[in-house]
């Protein structure tokens, strides 16, 4: 069993999230709207934490694209802050249960329950409708089996069971607790129902260069997205140019002023400074200074972690180990969860 979930006491709050391996680094939107929670997570839950390529492969790829990426994604979340001794951290096609729970959660999901996911219907219009494949459609179910593996077990007080991503995950969320319901109706209690931990100021960071647009790693253009593993110079160039206003006042005013709006909001999540403060800061001087400012903020907010995330990349062995012992906690789990729903459907035992 793993050490992270033996010293945990039961009713210890549990929390799982996941992240894609799509990108040869993460933005600005995924580090405030989810990845900077996981980090702070770890200090009152019981966390498990996935590199989820198998959601990865919904759409077409490649290989070798995609086993870099699933590296510098475990690298990044490592040089974040993700604790590989507190936290479980893994890649989740080294857990087999994922798939296979997401089998038998297929089978009590409505087909229009299904198309009625907005991600999918974002994504497949993109592709066109019938190039999208079955994965991408059945995409969302994979996501409630990751989470619902992690269910946690019955303690004395009433078990928490956090989620914590961007605002677009919402729907995903509502599904995973409407098959956790289904299941334990169904079949006997099984599953907690997960809560969605959206932070409200950051959960929707948008594009710098169309800033009523989430800002996004398939939809933004490159002026529009800041990597987290960008060098400073285009980093600074980047914020510099954002899309404000005509105006000069730096004021927060979701209607009128989106691109302002959007920078006081990472101003104010990165500095922890309320967003009233910095309109009183930045009275009277102008987009010029508060831009060069929140550059500087940024940078030294990413430029630990892109030194950190190239180390741990240099050395594959070291990564590929954490990688391992976080797998072996998850899938210690996971095998739990799996016997009890494999008994609880019906499944003849194998004996062993
Ligand atoms: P895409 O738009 O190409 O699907 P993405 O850039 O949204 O990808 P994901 O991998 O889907 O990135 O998201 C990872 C996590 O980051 C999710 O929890 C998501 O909710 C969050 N997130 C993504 N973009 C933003 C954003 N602009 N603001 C806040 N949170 C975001
Ligand atoms: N669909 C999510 C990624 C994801 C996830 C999860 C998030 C896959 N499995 C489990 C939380 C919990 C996304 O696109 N961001």
């Amino acid at each position: 069993m793993s050490q992270a979930t033996e010293t945990a006491a039961a009713g210890t709050p549990r929390v799982l999230s996941g992240i894609q391996p799509t990108a040869d680094s993460f933005h600005l939107g995924n580090y405030l709207g989810a990845l900077r929670q996981w980090v702070a997570l770890q200090d009152t839950h019981d966390a498990f934490y996935c590199v989820v390529d198998l959601h990865a492969i919904t759409v077409e790829h490649d290989p070798a694209a995609l086993r870099r990426r699933t590296r510098v994604s475990a690298a990044q979340l490592l040089a974040m802050g993700v604790d590989p001794e507190r936290s479980t951290l893994f890649v989740q096609s080294h857990v087999p249960e994922h798939a296979e729970l997401a089998w038998v959660l297929s089978c009590i999901t409505g087909f229009g329950e299904a198309s009625r996911m907005t991600q999918f219907k974002d994504k497949s219009a993109k592709q066109g409708a019938s190039a999208a494949s079955v994965g991408l459609f059945t995409y969302p179910i994979l996501q409630a089996a990751d989470i619902l593996l992690y269910t946690p077990e019955p303690g004395e007080n009433a078990p928490v069971f956090h989620v914590p991503v961007g605002e677009d995950q919402r729907q995903h969320l509502e599904l995973t607790r409407d098959l956790a319901q289904r299941f334990n109706h169904r079949f006997g209690d099984t599953f907690v129902a997960p809560d969605a931990f959206i932070p409200a100021a950051a959960a929707k960071i948008t594009d710098l260069q169309e800033p009523t647009a989430k800002m996004s790693k398939s939809a933004s253009s490159p002026q529009g997205i800041i990597d987290v593993l960008e060098e400073p110079g285009p980093m600074r160039k980047k914020i510099m140019r954002a899309v404000t206003d005509t105006g000069t006042e730096v004021r927060y005013d979701e209607q009128n002023k989106a691109g302002v709006t959007n920078l006081l909001r990472v101003f104010s999540a990165l500095e922890g400074t309320p967003i009233p403060d910095l309109e009183t800061r930045y009275a009277g001087s102008g987009y010029g200074q508060f831009k060069k400012d929140l550059a500087q903020v940024v940078l030294d907010t990413f430029t630990p972690v892109r030194e950190r995330t190239e180390k741990l990349l240099g050395d594959e062995r070291h990564l590929d180990a954490i990688l391992r012992h976080g797998a072996e906690r998850a899938g210690a789990v996971a095998a739990r969860t799996m016997e009890i729903v494999r008994d609880r459907v019906g499944f003849v035992g194998r004996g062993d």
